[in-house]
């Protein structure tokens, strides 16, 4: 048994057939152990090559091996046309698919993903993590098999990337803090974390002064990226104005409005519930919506909370 280690210089390769190979992180050496526990002279594996390579000896060949993600073993020989020695990576161990081959050694690696760990089409890579292997998840799963369906959490904890905005009404926003309170306004906002959507406040930032506003008059959407829904309700806090026709929550679902609601006239934030079921794996987004300048014209908004269970 052998591992493969950055005993050989890693730059002393020359790409035959395959992707390039210039991007390949150095900081993998931390990340990846690899056991080779399968060695056959006379043999190489077919059908599964991902790269083929020019290296100077046997070990170059299994350290591009563990620089590659996708390779679980390799096949080493003279090159056809002299001079350095050809070393391809295969994304494969399967020993039904060696082959006797002169002058050439398999090498595979102990390859903890040939038992297809990860469910849900997730893409098992060997010798990363203490499990021994990693499974990377499609969009839409989650959880180290990929066992889970994601589920979605707007928490305004960390701004608003991949939010459309209309209009002026969030343009300071998240709001931090419990700007209501800084002012005195008796009816504390009741978010979660530290950030919030609160549509008369005016405090973008800790470094502005608490207690600011920019009141009722802005109007304007704000739109949340796309989501498929998995689960089978969203729950989130409310509050701001008590006049739906003007101010609202929307869930839309494939551009549709399906769910619809608003707060109780009180800076203080309730939580609401969405049954969403029947609706499952439809695309759908969240919308805020500020139409009004009057009293009230404004909508506090937080922590909307898919439950996936
Ligand atoms: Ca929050
Ligand atoms: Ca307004």
């Amino acid at each position: 048994m052998a591992s493969a280690t950055p005993e050989a210089d890693p730059e002393n390769f020359q790409v035959l057939q395959g992707p390039k190979r210039a991007d390949i992180a150095r900081d993998r050496y931390d990340c990846r152990v690899i056991q080779f526990v399968d060695h056959e002279d006379g043999t190489a594996l077919v059908g599964h090559v991902i790269a083929k390579l020019k290296v100077p000896n046997e070990n170059v060949c299994r350290l591009q091996c563990f620089l590659d993600d996708d390779c679980v073993s390799c096949n080493f020989g003279p090159s056809e046309t002299g001079g350095d020695n050809v070393c391809e990576l295969n994304n494969s161990t399967d020993r039904k698919h060696l082959r006797r081959r002169k002058y050439h050694t398999f090498q595979g690696s102990e390859n903890t993903c040939q038992s297809a760990p990860c469910i849900n089409n997730g893409k098992c890579q060997y010798g990363f993590t203490d499990k021994t292997f990693r499974c990377l998840c499609p969009v839409g799963f989650e959880g180290e098999l990929c066992e889970r369906e994601e589920c979605t959490l707007f928490d305004f904890e960390h701004g608003l990337s991949g939010w459309m905005i209309t209009g002026t009404a969030f343009n300071n926003q998240p709001t931090y803090g419990d700007n209501p309170t800084a002012r005195n306004r008796g009816e504390p906002s009741k978010h979660k974390g530290d950030w919030w959507i609160g549509g008369y406040e005016n405090r973008p930032s800790p470094s502005h002064i608490a207690g600011r506003t920019q009141g009722d008059g802005p109007q304007g959407t704000l739109t949340s990226p796309s989501f498929v829904i998995s689960g089978h309700a969203f729950k989130f806090l409310i509050g701001g104005s008590c006049r739906i026709a003007e101010i609202r929550a929307e869930l839309l679902v494939e551009g549709n409005v399906v769910h619809q609601a608003t707060g109780r006239c009180s800076e203080s934030m309730i939580e609401r519930n969405w049954d969403v079921t029947g609706y499952k794996n439809k695309v759908a987004q969240l919308r805020l919506v500020d139409s009004t300048s009057g009293g009230w014209g404004h909508i506090n908004f937080d922590h909307f909370e898919e439950i996936c269970n």
